[in-house]
Parts: C-alpha cells; sequence; structure tokens
C-alpha cells in the first residue's frame, strides 16, 4: 500500500474504551417494500433486518446488520451473523478495552464483514450517544448536507424504467443508478439516454457477466455513464483490470472489495477507478473511513452504498458520508422509496436541492419507535 500524508483518519475512533454493557439484544424486523427490487440475483421483496440493541447505564443504541436472510449478495446471512456475533465476537467484546484493540481481536474472526460492522457500529454509536454527540461528530467530522443517490432495480419493461427515472429526476436526485443484467443492458440504457441525455446515471451489474462479454460491455461507453459497478464475478479483481482497459467507462468495484487491503490490491493492478463502500460489507465504519481516505488520495472515486436498510443502517451511511474522501452521491435514498413505514421516528427525506440533512440529535440521531418495532418484530433473543 501506498503509505499517505494524511493523518489516520481513525485513531481517535481507535482509542475509545468498550464501554460496560448490561443487555445486547438481537431483534430481526420484517418490513415489506413498496415494490420488489429486482436484481440480477435476486428479487427482494422486502427487508428482513437483524438489528442490535446495546443496553448501558440506561443508555440506549441500535445498528444494523446489513445482511439478508439469503446468501445472493454476500455470503453472510442474517442467521450466519447471528452465529458469528453471539459465538466469536460478542465474547471478545470486553469492558475497558479500545476500540482498536476489539478492531485487532475481530481480525482472528476471518470475513463476515457484515457481523462485525453490527458490533463495532453499534459500540460506536453506544459511545456517541453516551457522550451527548452526533456520530459524525465522534468521527471527527462536521456536518454538512448529503448527496442523494437513487438505486433503480430492473423493471418488467423500458417504460416502467423510463417511468421510475423520470420521478428519480423530479425528486432531484443527484444521480441514478440502474441495475443491468445479461439480456437487459444496452438497449435499456439507451432507451433512458434518448431520454434523459443529461442525467447522472450509472449501471450496476452484481457481477453478471464474463470476460468474454467485454466487447458487449464496452458498448455502453458511448452513453457518458458516471461507471460500471461490479460487471464481473463478487470474488474477481484481475479481470476486472483487463475489462477497464477495455472500456472507457469507469469501473466500480462492490463485491469485490472487503477490506482496505482488497482496496488497495485492486486500485493497484488498474481493477477499478470507483469503489463502493458499504460499510457492512467491510466490517464497519473505521474499515470504511480507511479505505475512502485511501482510495481518495489516489485519486479513486469512493461513494457510499446501501444495503436497503431500515432507518437505523440508513442513519448511519449518511453520518459515514461525512469522512473523508467520499466524493459522489452515494445510494442513499428517501426511506419511502422502499418502505411506506419505518421503524424510526423520521423518514430520510431529500430537500429541494435533492440533499438529505443528518438526523439530528445524540448517535445516529434516528430513534426507534417501540411500537413499531413491536408490530414489525419477527424475532428477539437477549445474548447477555
Ligand atoms: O449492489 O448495491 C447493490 C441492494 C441490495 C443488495 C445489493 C445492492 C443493492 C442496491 C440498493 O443497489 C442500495 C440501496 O438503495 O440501499
Ligand atoms: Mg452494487
Amino acid at each position: 500500500m501506498t503509505p499517505t500524508d494524511r493523518p489516520s483518519p481513525t485513531a481517535a475512533l481507535e482509542a475509545l474504551v468498550v464501554p460496560a454493557i448490561d443487555h445486547v439484544d438481537l431483534i430481526t424486523v420484517s418490513l415489506p417494500f413498496v415494490a420488489p427490487f429486482g436484481t440480477s440475483v435476486h428479487v427482494w421483496t422486502g427487508k428482513d433486518a437483524m438489528l442490535m440493541r446495546l443496553e448501558s447505564g440506561g443508555v440506549t443504541a441500535w445498528s444494523e446488520c446489513v445482511s439478508d436472510p439469503d446468501p445472493f449478495y454476500a455470503y453472510e446471512t442474517n442467521a450466519t451473523a447471528r452465529h458469528i456475533i453471539k459465538d466469536f465476537l460478542l465474547p471478545l467484546v470486553e469492558p475497558g478495552i479500545a476500540l482498536g484493540e476489539l478492531e485487532g481481536r475481530f481480525h482472528r474472526v476471518r470475513g463476515h464483514g457484515m457481523a462485525k460492522a453490527t458490533v463495532e457500529n453499534a459500540l460506536l454509536i453506544l459511545i456517541a450517544t453516551q457522550k451527548g454527540i452526533a456520530l459524525h461528530a465522534l468521527m471527527g467530522r462536521p456536518a454538512k448536507k448529503i448527496p442523494s443517490g437513487l438505486s433503480i432495480g430492473l423493471k418488467d419493461t423500458p417504460g416502467a424504467l423510463l417511468e421510475a427515472v423520470d420521478r428519480a429526476v423530479a425528486r432531484k436526485y443527484h444521480r441514478i443508478k440502474m441495475k443491468i443484467k445479461k439480456g437487459q443492458d444496452v438497449d435499456w440504457v439507451r432507451a433512458v439516454r434518448d431520454t434523459f441525455p443529461d442525467v447522472p446515471l450509472m449501471v450496476d451489474a452484481n457481477g453478471d457477466y464474463s470476460l468474454s462479454d467485454a466487447d458487449h460491455l464496452a458498448a455502453l461507453d458511448e452513453f457518458n455513464l458516471m461507471m460500471i459497478e461490479q460487471p464481473l464475478s463478487y470474488s474477481d479483481i484481475i479481470e476486472h483490470a483487463s475489462l477497464q482497459q477495455r472500456m472507457k467507462t469507469a469501473i466500480c468495484l462492490d463485491e469485490s472489495i472487503h477490506s482496505l487491503a482488497d482496496a488497495a490490491a485492486a486500485i493497484s493492478i488498474g481493477a477499478c477507478r470507483i469503489i463502493n463502500v458499504k460499510q457492512g460489507r467491510v466490517g464497519g465504519l473505521l474499515e470504511s473511513m480507511r479505505i475512502a481516505q485511501y482510495a481518495a488520495g489516489l485519486g479513486v472515486g469512493v461513494w457510499s452504498g446501501g444495503m436497503d436498510e431500515t432507518g437505523i443502517g440508513r442513519a448511519v451511511n449518511i453520518h459515514l458520508q461525512t469522512a473523508e474522501g467520499f466524493s459522489l452521491p452515494g445510494d442513499t435514498s428517501e426511506t419511502a422509496n422502499y418502505f411506506d413505514e419505518d421503524i424510526v421516528d423520521e423518514p430520510v427525506v431529500l430537500d429541494a436541492d435533492g440533499y438529505i440533512a443528518i438526523p439530528k440529535g445524540p448517535g445516529i440521531g434516528a430513534r426507534v419507535v417501540p411500537e413499531l418495532l413491536l408490530k414489525r418484530t419477527i424475532r428477539a433473543e437477549r445474548l447477555r
């Protein structure tokens, strides 16, 4: 890794001390989507989110595991995350040790970034709440307006896609992503471009293609896309580097990046010019901040992805985007794009210019509403 001359973005966070925890609960909620979300790997009709609730000296903090019940986006599922959290990570959480030390202990558990992020984020949110400050302030970052971005799932007809893009443009989203898959790509992008020649547009294939599709994918170069996200396998970086040499459009990696080391390797071989940082996928906020600073320092674009989170994970993603390095609008959309009713008090909305305000208040700002939580809970378990 090329050393950067910037001070570590996480030194102060690594020095924070793990508080004594009175209770740890895992609560899974099931929220139906307003419409099915189609991708090349699966069609989701709702979000079953596993939430972690920490209680410490009368203070409560919530985090969200970004996994799904299924392993179609990532290998982790709600069940594997529960197993890893309960049997391997929580036993390592010892009051009085530094968060950096805890990260070191977590390192022994290979992978399982979503499980790790759930615990690390919950602790950070708890510490911020106990200090009475916002999560972004704990991260050492001032508040700012967060740009918005919408991820539009695969549609049944080009007409339905155009309608969705039209709605997003009317809402003033800062950029629009459309999902593509084999057989539903170049012509569909052309249809959008013919109608919306100037809208900031990108595509996400969730790994549906192989290198033998390079000529076909290069046909996307004429549409002035901001990027193509994860065209090739979730486990590859080498072929992405070859593909990048054969395409003008910038490649963005999502599924392939699980750590700063992954990001450094991908950048060094030219496998991407942009990185989608999902805090859940990379093990939490600290690694996200490291990746963002590192990549940005090498001129690589960085944005915050999403996992169609409830208001808890959505708020975490919003705070994260105050960090150094986040240079592009992320997949942070309005709550109403996914849910009629969330479990937190204030939905994410866009202002007249398409920006998102950071929820005010200690920790993530967003507060869980007990009645809404109860209504949506499908599983609850006290681990400690
Ligand atoms: O590939 O970025 C992805 C949702 C679920 C799983 C994978 C992805 C997505 C999205 C939507 O694109 C992100 C969001 O709106 O939260
Ligand atoms: Mg993606």
